[in-house]
């Protein structure tokens, strides 16, 4: 089942700079900062009233992150969904005929999140992620 929306990701060349930029747009500090090694980023997690807008650099230029804005620039990356099982929705939405990216979900941020992937193809252009929150991390 889908939750809500956990964050929307914007990709970035500089994750250092990008971060000063929106600690000035947004005038509070990133919750987080991190490296995700599974996914070859590192990320700066931005809590707005409730809202949270990642931003993600990738870590080595074979990252999906580094080829996304070497073809079209720095941008809306992804929406992450929250959902309460990540391997149940994968399903459901392969059977729906979306296509999932990951054959399994991962476990990611020293197991705080469980998540997989839709292509963009099949989702009118835009990635999507979806995220279940493991062991208590809800908010
Ligand atoms: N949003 C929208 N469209 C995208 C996209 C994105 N983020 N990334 C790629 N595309 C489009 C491309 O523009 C391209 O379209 P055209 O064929 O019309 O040119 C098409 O998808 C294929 O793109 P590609 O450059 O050949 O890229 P790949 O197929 O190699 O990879 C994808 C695309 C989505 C499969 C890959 O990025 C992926 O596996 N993503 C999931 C993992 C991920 O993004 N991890 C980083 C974030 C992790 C986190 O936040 O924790």
């Amino acid at each position: 089942m889908i939750l809500g929306v956990d964050h929307i990701a914007i990709a970035v060349k500089n994750l250092d700079e990008a971060i000063e930029k929106y600690r000035k747009l947004l005038g509070i500090e990133p919750e987080k900062v991190e490296e995700v090694p599974q996914e070859k980023v590192k990320i700066a997690m931005f809590n707005v009233g409730g809202v949270r807008i990642e931003l993600l650099q990738g870590l080595s230029p074979d990252s999906s992150v580094s080829k996304f804005i070497e073809k079209r620039g720095e941008g809306i990356h992804h929406i992450a969904l929250r959902v309460d099982d990540v391997v149940k929705e994968a399903e459901r939405l392969s059977k729906e005929g979306f296509k999932v990216l990951y054959s399994e979900a991962r476990v990611v941020s020293g197991g705080e999140r469980k998540i997989n992937f839709i292509h963009p193809k099949t989702a009118c252009g835009v990635l999507l992620e979806i995220v279940e929150r493991l062991g208590g991390s809800h908010e």
